[in-house]
Order: C-alpha cells, then sequence, then structure tokens
C-alpha cells in the first residue's frame, strides 16, 4: 500500500506488572517508547509516568504515560504493530483487564473519527474522556489537542473529569 501523508496518533501506556529483564512498571513504558522509535516511528512528545490506582479487576498499581507519535501507518497498521510490541513485552493471559506488563491504547489521531470491524478499532478511543490516568498524562504533553465527538480539548476533559 502507498502510504498517505504522515498522521499524530495519542498513544495511552500503561503497565502494572514488572518486567524480568526490563524491570518496574515505568521503566516498562519507557522502554516500549523506545521500541516504537526502533520500529521508526517519530516521538514528538511523552509524559513522565504517573502512578494510577487500579480500573477494574486488577489489584496492582500501574504506571501510565502517553505518548504523541507521527507515523504514515493507518491505523489498523499501527495497532497491528503496537500488538505485536505488546506481545513482545509477554503475551496476555487470562480474564479481560488481568494484570499485564504492557498495554498500547490508540486514543486520539489527526485524521478525525475512525471505525474499523478488522481489527476492532475506534478513535478516538471510545473510554477515554473518562479516565484520568489517560486524560492526565495527555493532557500534560497535549493540552490543545480536540476531541472531535466533543469538541472538547483534553485539558478540558481533564478539568470536567477534576471537577466532578
Ligand atoms: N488499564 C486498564 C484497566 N484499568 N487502570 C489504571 N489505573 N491504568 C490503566 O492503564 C488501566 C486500568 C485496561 O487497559
Ligand atoms: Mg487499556
Ligand atoms: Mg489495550
Amino acid at each position: 500500500m502507498i502510504e498517505a501523508r504522515p498522521a499524530t496518533y495519542l498513544i495511552a501506556l500503561g503497565s502494572n506488572r514488572r518486567h524480568h529483564r526490563v524491570g518496574a512498571p515505568a521503566r516498562v513504558l519507557d522502554t516500549a517508547v523506545a521500541v516504537l522509535a526502533a520500529e521508526h516511528i517519530d516521538i514528538l512528545a511523552v509524559a513522565p509516568p504517573v502512578r494510577s490506582r487500579p480500573i477494574g479487576p486488577s489489584q496492582r498499581t500501574y504506571a501510565n504515560s502517553a505518548a504523541l507519535i507521527k507515523t504514515a501507518l493507518a491505523p489498523d497498521a499501527l495497532l497491528a504493530l503496537l500488538k505485536q510490541i505488546e506481545a513482545r513485552f509477554g503475551a496476555r493471559r487470562g480474564q479481560r483487564w488481568s494484570a499485564r506488563t504492557l498495554d498500547l491504547d490508540i486514543i486520539w489521531w489527526s485524521g478525525g473519527t475512525w471505525h474499523s470491524r478488522h481489527p476492532e478499532l475506534i478513535i478516538p478511543h471510545q473510554a477515554f474522556r473518562e479516565r484520568r490516568f489517560v486524560l492526565q498524562p495527555a493532557a500534560w504533553i497535549a493540552p490543545r489537542l480536540r476531541d472531535p465527538v466533543t469538541g472538547r480539548s483534553l485539558a478540558q476533559l481533564l478539568h470536567r473529569l477534576t471537577r466532578a
């Protein structure tokens, strides 16, 4: 496929399980960004990791971060790459939302909205407006980035969550 112009993507990173070689969750996030760079993805900005209380069944504290990246990959191709990178940090076993060494989610891209069935992917990420562990690091690096669905900036979305 002839690639389109490069697009900007906002990626949410999460980890709540150490990696046997890389180490603690915050180190896993750092290393994941290095792996993206090695895959010829331009890293525009990376948020410092925050510790966050787990939402869902897993009891372990998460390290979360966000990265703004640039690539000519279309959303489905980027998702496939992210899944492949997650798998390199250890396959996930058991239930949905169980502890995982690395989770990489596409939250937003410069192309507006995106919906594909193969693989299942919706951009913007459907739940990100309610997730502080996504919005806090994301608003740190890209406060003015605008959600095409609500018209609100990341800073505004985070502010709403903080007030609620
Ligand atoms: N990811 C989940 C479920 N719960 N909780 C926190 N604090 N951080 C996460 O990244 C996270 C979560 C599913 O991807
Ligand atoms: Mg996730
Ligand atoms: Mg995920």
